[in-house]
């Protein structure tokens, strides 16, 4: 598997509390049949599984990954991404620290950061992170504890404050936003509801991945 700033084009997050009716490894086979580039397993909120129902739709997650080449990365649950030999850990500020987690994670694990302001972006860049997430960009219902939106401003900001960073912009995203935001300097979009809450999650994802070609 390769990872790369390229990698962060189209981010993909999922988990089972992201979907309704649909089976979330239907919904993952589409995202990865429209051609995402990363993908995140997120099992988190109300009605999230816990335990040996998460790891099993994790692992399973996971093969659907390996099958199509794209990047695996879990949530802030260390102890699933050792057990699976995930590629990457992503985790929040309130989370593990960056030391801690390569205290313990093999060394090849990639380790992406959530940040919202410029402090914590250079801070970031410190610990030497493989990418940060930078959120929320817009209103988003579907993480109950995001913070105000920093909107494209916030972007221009930290982008240019780490212009070495691979970064990928998260919060509310829609296609209409994908050019405004790589002009603004991030490296991608990550989504959740852009394809988790489509119709057709496979062609949201085509056109997600289309207009980021375009750039
Ligand atoms: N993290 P949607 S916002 C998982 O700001 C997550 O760090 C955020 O979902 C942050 O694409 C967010 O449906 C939710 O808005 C993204």
């Amino acid at each position: 598997m390769n990872f790369n700033r390229s990698s962060l084009a189209v981010y993909f997050i999922l988990g089972s509390q992201n979907v309704n009716d649909q089976d979330p490894l239907f919904v993952l086979e589409q995202a990865l049949q429209g051609g995402v580039t990363c993908f995140q397993f997120r099992e988190k909120g109300s009605g999230a599984k816990t335990g040996e129902a998460k790891f099993q739709l994790a692992e399973q997650m996971q093969k659907l990954c390996q099958k199509y080449q794209v990047p695996f990365f879990i949530n802030d649950d260390l102890e699933l991404a050792i057990r699976l030999n995930a590629d990457g850990i992503h985790v929040g500020q309130d989370d593990l620290s960056i030391q801690d987690i390569r205290k313990i994670a093999p060394t090849k694990m990639k380790i992406g950061l959530s940040i919202t302001t410029t402090d914590q972006a250079i801070e970031a860049e410190k610990l030497a992170v493989d990418y940060i997430g930078i959120g929320p960009i817009f209103q988003t219902t579907t993480k109950s504890d995001a913070k105000q939106p920093i909107g494209l401003e916030g972007v221009i900001e930290i982008t240019k404050a780490v212009p070495k960073l691979p970064s990928v912009a998260i919060g509310g995203i829609t296609k209409s936003d994908l050019i405004e935001i790589r002009k603004a300097g991030a490296d991608g979009v990550a989504v959740i509801s852009e394809i988790a809450s489509a119709d057709q999650p496979k062609l949201a994802t085509e056109s997600l991945v289309k207009l980021s070609g375009s750039i």
